[in-house]
């Protein structure tokens, strides 16, 4: 058995990192699941940021919730929670991957910190960044609604941990209220709450 430890902390990113853990039967060590660890000492000798998610596994350190979904797909070959490495299919969960965390993530996030303190001091928020991010993000969710309209899960057409990364950025994009007209997305996410080690609320 694979030594994997994963500092986490409840319903953030590292919450993928979770349900691919439990999807794969793999057991843990837990490390934080308390605000503190966030850019601790402890946390930054793993992920330069100090952000989560951040493993080791096998003694080596990796960050970054798709590196570590990737990763940990890749220990249980056996369960075919990912394309094979050299596969076709291997280069559509990379660019599913990509695409959710650049065409979508990325103006989700930036809203989280133009709004929440806990992220950036007040005086140094964009407030009028919201809007565009929100059309742009909106631009991205488009086009992978018009791609879930004709499957139900992105590779392969079966569950993968694929959608684990790319469910995470739907449901955040929910929470936000910016799902309305989306039938495919909220489709889909209602597929993947429907698992039994799904972590993701329904809103
Ligand atoms: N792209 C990174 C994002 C990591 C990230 O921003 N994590 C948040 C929690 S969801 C965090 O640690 N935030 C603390 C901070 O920004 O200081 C990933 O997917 O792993």
């Amino acid at each position: 058995m694979p030594d994997i430890k994963l500092f986490e902390l409840g319903p953030t990113r590292s919450s993928r990192a979770r349900w691919a853990l439990l999807e794969a039967n793999l057991s843990y060590e837990s490390i934080g699941n308390s605000v503190d660890i966030i850019g601790s000492e402890e946390l930054r000798k793993v992920h330069p940021l100090g952000k989560l998610p951040a493993a080791i596994i096998d003694g080596r350190p990796l960050f970054e919730s798709a590196a570590i979904v990737t990763a940990i797909a890749d220990l249980v070959p056996e369960k075919n929670l990912i394309a094979k490495p050299g596969t076709w299919s291997r280069y559509l969960h990379y660019q599913w991957t990509s695409y959710a965390l650049s065409e979508m993530e990325a103006f989700l996030q930036s809203n989280e910190v133009n709004r929440l303190e806990f992220l950036l001091p007040r005086e140094q928020h964009v407030p009028d960044i919201i809007e565009q991010n929100e059309m742009l993000f909106r631009k991205g969710a488009a086009a992978l609604d018009d791609y879930l309209g004709g499957v139900q899960y992105l590779v392969d057409d079966r569950f993968s941990v694929t959608d684990i990364f790319v469910g995470y950025t739907v449901s955040w994009g929910h929470e936000d209220g910016l799902l309305a007209n989306f039938p495919n997305l909220l489709g889909y996410l209602d597929r993947l709450l429907d698992r039994e080690h799904c972590p993701l609320t329904r809103h």
